[in-house]
């Protein structure tokens, strides 16, 4: 037995790992419940090294947040409020394209825009704002609106979700975050979130979107009530669409906050299943390139360790979190660029500065003296 394997349970998975073949549900089962965490990252960083040697992706990106103004009262989230609930707010178009505008230099590649179901905005006036967005920032990538706001904007304006989509992609939509897809079981969404879109209405929605050349990312939403199963099928679920789509381009687990939501009497999910959520991930999800491992969520210091536990990228300098820093994330709401780069490198990865889809961005002197 290799001398780093204490779990004998995981020999065979090792040897399906070096020898490059698919995991199966019993498998990921088996590398939710080892204890043996070391051998679990060791099989993810063997994966995450032959697919993407010593590099570790970081991008310039800002996020926006027009709405926390949502018709949803989803259990998970401290985000979301009511309209009439005084720290309700909802931007002006003109806000929006300030807020962009904020701390903005050449160097911000990505504007990452998410945010409530809210009763009155309508389809025009998100497509309104992307036109604003882009032609004031014709070089910036719109990465905007989840699974979940396209079902709702569908559902609004009595839109098919491919006509919804359509729309969005003529008004400057570039690709789709991954949030809102939380836990496919059903009955976990009950208890969590079940004023949202099913499992299955959130898949479908990245079909089409991907089926429109769209490509997007994918989340899963852990540390809650789920349990091991429901983490193994909500994983292989996204595997399978994207053997049909192939167009997921990152995959980003998001740890469980529970202050200021109703579920805060549960304990937050520790380091120690942050780094199994991300080596499960890289070895179960064989189709998916990238695995991002998100400081704000899981911490710098995590997000640092995770590089070597199966992700290749550590998100970027976000400017302005909202939704973790209400569920009373501690992490801070920006990063410099040189901050990241000295994270990547301290893990001894080799920092390469990407854009949305993971193509390299080449920095002049000048645009690298302006960062945010
Ligand atoms: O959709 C909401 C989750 C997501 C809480 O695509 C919560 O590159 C923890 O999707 N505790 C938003 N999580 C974040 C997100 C994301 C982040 C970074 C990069 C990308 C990407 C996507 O956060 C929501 C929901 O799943 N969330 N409330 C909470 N209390």
């Amino acid at each position: 037995m290799p001398v780093f394997i204490e779990d004998a349970s995981l020999l065979p998975i090792l040897r399906k790992v070096e020898e490059g073949i698919r995991l199966d549900r019993e498998d990921g089962l088996a590398l939710y419940r080892s204890p043996d965490l070391l051998a679990v990252g060791y099989m993810a960083n063997r994966v995450r090294e032959r697919l993407h040697g010593n590099v570790t992706y970081f991008n310039v990106n800002r996020h926006i947040n027009p709405t926390n103004v949502c018709v949803a009262s989803c259990r998970l989230c401290a985000f979301g409020k009511k309209a009439r609930d005084p720290r309700a707010y909802t931007m002006s178009l003109e806000q929006v394209w300030e807020t962009a505008a904020e701390g903005w230099s050449e160097s911000v590649t990505e504007f990452h825009i998410v945010g409530g179901l809210h009763p009155e905005l309508t389809l025009e006036w998100y497509c309104d704002m992307l036109r604003g967005l882009k032609e004031r920032f014709p070089k910036v990538h719109l990465k905007a609106l989840t699974m979940v706001e396209i079902a709702w904007l569908a559902r609004r304006s009595r839109l098919t979700v491919e006509e919804t989509i359509r729309r969005l992609i003529e008004a400057g939509v570039d690709s789709l975050p991954g949030g809102g897809a939380e836990i496919f079981s059903e009955r976990v969404r009950r208890i969590i979130c079940d004023h949202k879109i099913s499992g299955e209405e959130w898949l479908e929605v990245a079909r089409t979107a991907h089926r429109m050349g769209l490509r997007s990312n994918c989340t899963m939403l852990y540390g809650h009530i789920e349990t091991d199963g429901d983490r193994v099928d909500h994983l292989l679920k996204l595997r399978q669409l994207q053997d049909e789509t192939g167009g997921f381009v990152a995959f980003v687990p998001l740890a469980f906050h529970p202050a200021n939501t109703a579920l805060r009497a549960l304990a937050p999910p520790t380091g120690f299943d942050d780094l199994r959520a991300v080596a499960v991930s890289r070895l179960l999800l064989d189709n998916i390139p990238h695995i991002k491992a998100y400081w704000v969520m899981m911490t710098p210091r995590v997000a640092q360790i995770a590089q070597r536990f199966g992700a290749d990228d550590i998100d970027g300098t976000v400017v302005e979190e909202r939704i973790y820093h209400d569920a009373g994330a501690k992490t801070a709401q920006a990063m410099r660029r040189e901050e990241l780069l000295e994270l990547i490198r301290g893990a001894g990865r080799e920092p390469v500065e990407r854009d949305t889809l993971y193509r390299p961005v080449a920095r002049s002197e000048t645009t690298l003296t302006v960062m945010v």
